[in-house]
């Protein structure tokens, strides 16, 4: 039985078939990659003081490294779920998507996404603090920690943002340009505790937007929400998924 609301949210969607998503960790979390604030999320585990700011890579760039080395080893062998498939296939379904993703372990890409903005970087790519020079490193365990520029042996540090860092502006700028145009804002398995990404939605709602949040428990987001599903993005996406096929179908007939 499928609820109402997913069936109003498929038909809202071939109404307004314009889209922007903006996913976190939630997406990710039935591949087997950990959330950040989940019963086993990491900030459960490690204080962000110690290894997600610039002061704590400036006082011990070997132990902010260590914990990238094993987040990286754990993350390696995963695969996209039904949710990051859905969503990959979306970009071609509507005229105008953008998917903007918090999420740094470059599974939307793995799954076929393409018009993607990564807001917090990706823990697969590596960064000189010298030249700023970017670098793919995809090698697991790291064999140097912490590991030194290729070109200048300066010290590379993960290229991701961390608290208390802006966003890298072209990023920021396209995210907004996205937000001012779209007609429906998805936000799929965030907290929507972290700013800026957290005030997306409701830019985008205040330009006129629908908003839906799908996630597995409320967020400072769901009274704001148009519609909010509560369940498994690797659930209810393909639930609409099979909805708006089965609505484009009829159309055809
Ligand atoms: C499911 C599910 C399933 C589970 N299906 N759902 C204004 C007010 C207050 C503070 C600030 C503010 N502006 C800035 C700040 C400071 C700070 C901030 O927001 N702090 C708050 C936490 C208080 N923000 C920043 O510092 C940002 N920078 C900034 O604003 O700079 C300003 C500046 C301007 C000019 C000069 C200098 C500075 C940067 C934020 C960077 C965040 N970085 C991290 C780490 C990235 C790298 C790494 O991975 O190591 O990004 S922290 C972490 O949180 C990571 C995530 O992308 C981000 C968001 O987490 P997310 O994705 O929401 O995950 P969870 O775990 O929180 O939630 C998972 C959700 O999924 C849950 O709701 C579950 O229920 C759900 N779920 N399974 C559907 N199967």
């Amino acid at each position: 039985m499928i609820d109402e609301n997913i069936r109003k949210i498929s038909k809202i969607l071939i109404q307004r078939p314009s889209i922007v998503i903006l996913t976190g960790a939630g997406v990710s979390a039935e591949s087997g990659v950990p959330t950040f604030r989940g019963p086993d999320g990491l900030w459960r585990q490690f204080r962000a003081e110690d290894l997600a700011t610039p002061e704590a890579f400036a006082r011990n760039p070997g132990l902010v490294w260590e914990w990238y080395d094993w987040r990286r080893q754990k993350i390696y062998n995963v695969e996209p779920n039904p949710a990051h498939v859905v969503i990959a296939k979306w970009e071609k379904y509507f005229p105008f998507f953008v998917l903007i993703t918090q999420n740094v372990d470059g599974l939307h890409q793995k799954a076929g996404s393409t018009k993607i903005i990564e807001l917090h970087g990706n823990i697969w790519k590596v960064r000189c603090t010298k030249e700023g020079k970017v670098f793919e490193n995809r090698q697991v365990p790291l064999s140097q920690i912490p590991p030194l520029c290729p070109d200048c042996g300066s010290l590379l540090r993960p290229h991701v943002v961390w608290f208390g860092e802006a966003l890298p502006s072209d990023v920021f700028e396209a995210s907004l340009q996205a937000l001012y145009h779209t007609k429906v804002m998805m936000v799929i398995g965030t907290s929507a505790l972290v700013q800026p990404a957290a005030s997306f939605p409701l830019i985008a709602q205040q330009n006129g937007a629908i908003l839906i949040e799908i996630n597995l428990e409320p967020t400072p987001l769901s009274s704001y929400a148009d519609f909010t599903i509560y369940g498994k993005a690797g659930k209810i996406l393909p639930l609409i998924d099979q909805l708006l096929s089965e609505e484009s179908e009829e159309k055809i007939e």
